[in-house]
């Protein structure tokens, strides 16, 4: 293990020690890696003997809420009157614009922080930080504390880190899957991880409505820039019609970057919010873009391969702002600019969404 490593995990063991009382809090809208760092975490602490709240809203976690430990989570506005903690702990979490707490977020000077993340636009706002920018996940970097430490990692803590592992790897097959990833995967199993039933749970079954869900996100699919980009779309009362959750689409950006041949695929999903607000969930396909430059035109950030932005606009008005960018941007070849026109065979239904804004909040999805 690099040098640079050794010493974020050795800073990072220093801040966790001297600490009593812990907050964890992770990204908003979260995913496996967020909610599998921060409950295994938490499970490791507690077992030697800290203080420890985990603040995340469990209607919020999708699949990954098989995990055990989820129970123990408590809601983001308890943090306002909870006591103050030694020290606040934000995972997988790129900016501090992203944290799900808002009582963290706007007071974040206020806190001593340890910043544990993977995402390469990281801008290190913590008091210590430890971002490797190449680890497969933030779960991963989290077993290496837990490890060098010498604290117990239960079953419940490794099935945690099981799940952002595999999570964030699509399941060990990205190319963020490094020796050491697979080396974690074979440490995890022996620590009594139930592989066969976390797998099924989180990434092979879905509730029928979310089946209906990812059904109208195929009909949607639409090809622009002569087949270079893919692009889904879901708005607000597709979810809702359904009685679908924003986690219900975790992994829906996967039908788009399936289609061979597409440099980029894109997620677009208006929010649930009264805002006109609209998320993007960007890939690149095979590494001809950079997700993450892509998403910074519009603010936002995450990784080369995958990455995310909100656009405080609706759907419509979105889509032709990032069509617009993707035209003639590094990658996308060869662009058309017209904004108008969609390739020939591309499949296109729209009937099945609707255009009309809708309310509750969704987060950008940022791996
Ligand atoms: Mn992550």
């Amino acid at each position: 293990m690099e040098k640079t490593r050794q010493e974020g995990i050795r800073r990072a063991i220093a801040e966790l020690n001297a600490a009593g009382d812990v907050a964890i809090v992770a990204h908003k809208g979260p995913d496996g890696d967020a909610i599998g760092s921060s409950l295994a975490l938490a499970s490791a602490l507690r077992a030697v003997g800290k203080r420890v709240r985990v603040y995340a809203r469990r209607e919020d976690v999708g699949a990954p809420s098989v995990l055990d430990g989820m129970d123990s989570l408590s809601p983001p506005e308890a943090a306002a009157t909870d006591p103050k903690p030694d020290l606040l702990v934000c995972l997988d979490c790129a900016t501090v614009a992203r944290i799900a707490v808002p009582h963290f977020r706007d007071g974040i000077a206020s806190f001593r922080t340890l910043v544990i993340d993977h995402h390469e636009s990281n801008p290190r706002y913590g008091t210590v930080n430890f971002v490797v920018d190449d680890a497969s996940s933030t779960s991963e970097l989290v077993f290496d504390i837990l490890k060098a430490a010498g604290w117990p990692v239960s079953r419940e803590a490794a099935e945690a880190l099981w799940v952002g592992i595999t999570t964030d790897t699509g399941r060990f097959s990205y190319s963020s899957t490094h020796p050491s990833t697979l080396e974690c995967g074979a440490e995890l199993l022996r620590l009594g991880v139930r592989q066969w039933h976390l797998n099924d749970e989180v990434f092979c079954k879905a509730s029928l409505a979310a089946t209906r869900l990812r059904a109208l996100a195929y009909a949607s699919l639409e090809m622009w820039c002569d087949g270079a980009v893919a692009t889904i779309r879901l708005d607000a009362d597709a979810y809702e019609s359904l009685g679908c959750a924003k986690s219900d689409s975790e992994d829906f950006v996967d039908i788009p970057r399936a289609v061979r041949g597409a440099a980029m695929a894109v997620f677009f999903y208006r929010s649930f919010s009264a805002e006109p607000v609209t998320h993007v969930s960007l890939r690149s396909c095979d590494g001809r873009v950079d997700a993450c430059a892509f998403a910074s035109i519009f603010g936002g950030g995450g990784h080369r391969a995958a990455a995310g932005a909100t656009l405080d606009c609706g759907l419509a008005e979105a889509e032709r702002r990032v069509r617009e960018a993707l035209s003639g941007f590094p990658g996308i070849s060869p662009a058309t600019g017209d904004g108008g026109e969609v390739s020939p065979g591309s499949a296109v239904n729209r009937d099945f969404v609707s255009p009309s804004p809708s309310r509750r909040d969704a987060g950008t999805p940022c791996r």
